[in-house]
């Protein structure tokens, strides 16, 4: 199985990027913001109570998180592999990934570190703040989750490199150069 995870600071094209990889590789996508939203669409009680985080840019408990990843995860049984997208997101998220996976007989297989400049990711997020409506592209708030992914989610790719699972890749350029850089480094750990 090949398990791809997608890392970068918010608007670092990890969305943007999962749809290409999903279409060359044949992968199952799990983005857990998406999930997220889709819970606050329909008012479930989880969506309530991702709701305040997301709208403060703050990440929302590992608990609540583990548990909804567990469930999609078992709603991909016959998978070739999963592109995570925006999950792990914390420490404690890779370490359960791990457990998950290794009970499914299987483990990451690379994670691609996109690396983008700050003044970018806050002119792409304000540009999708305009069309898209998404309640957290507002600087305030794209502020406050650029903080926390420095504080709490950064930290992770040390814990890849530890795991011999890194790859960088740089982020900025045509969303097709990037995508170049990304198959040479998930055919390079395949
Ligand atoms: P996400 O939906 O994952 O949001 P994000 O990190 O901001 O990334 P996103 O996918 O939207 O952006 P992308 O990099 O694709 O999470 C939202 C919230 O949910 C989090 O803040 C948190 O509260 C919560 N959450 C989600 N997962 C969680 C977890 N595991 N644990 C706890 N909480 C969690 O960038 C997109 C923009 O850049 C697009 O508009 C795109 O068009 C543009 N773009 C992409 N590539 C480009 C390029 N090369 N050039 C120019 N623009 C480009």
């Amino acid at each position: 199985m090949l398990n791809v995870v997608i890392f970068g600071a918010p608007g670092s094209g990890k969305g943007t990027q999962s749809e290409l990889i999903i279409k060359e590789y044949a992968l199952d996508h799990i983005s857990t913001g998406d999930v997220l939203r889709g819970e606050i669409k329909g008012e479930t009680e989880l969506g309530k109570i991702a709701k305040e985080y997301i709208e403060k840019g703050q990440l929302v408990p590992d608990e609540l998180i583990i548990n909804m990843l567990a469930k999609v995860l078992d709603s991909k049984k016959d998978s070739k592999g999963v592109i995570f997208d925006g999950f792990p997101r914390t420490i404690p998220q890779a370490k359960a990934l791990k457990v998950m996976l290794n009970e499914r007989g299987t483990d990451v297989s690379v994670m691609i570190d996109l690396q983008v400049e700050e003044d970018e990711l806050i002119q792409r997020l304000l540009k999708r703040g305009e069309i898209s409506g998404r309640s957290d592209d507002n600087l305030e708030t794209i502020k406050s989750r650029l903080d926390v992914y420095h504080n709490q989610t950064a930290p992770l790719a040390a814990y890849y490199v530890e795991e011999g699972k890194h790859k960088a890749v740089k982020g900025m350029g045509t969303i097709e150069d990037i995508f170049g850089r990304i198959k040479v480094a998930i055919d390079g750990a395949k």
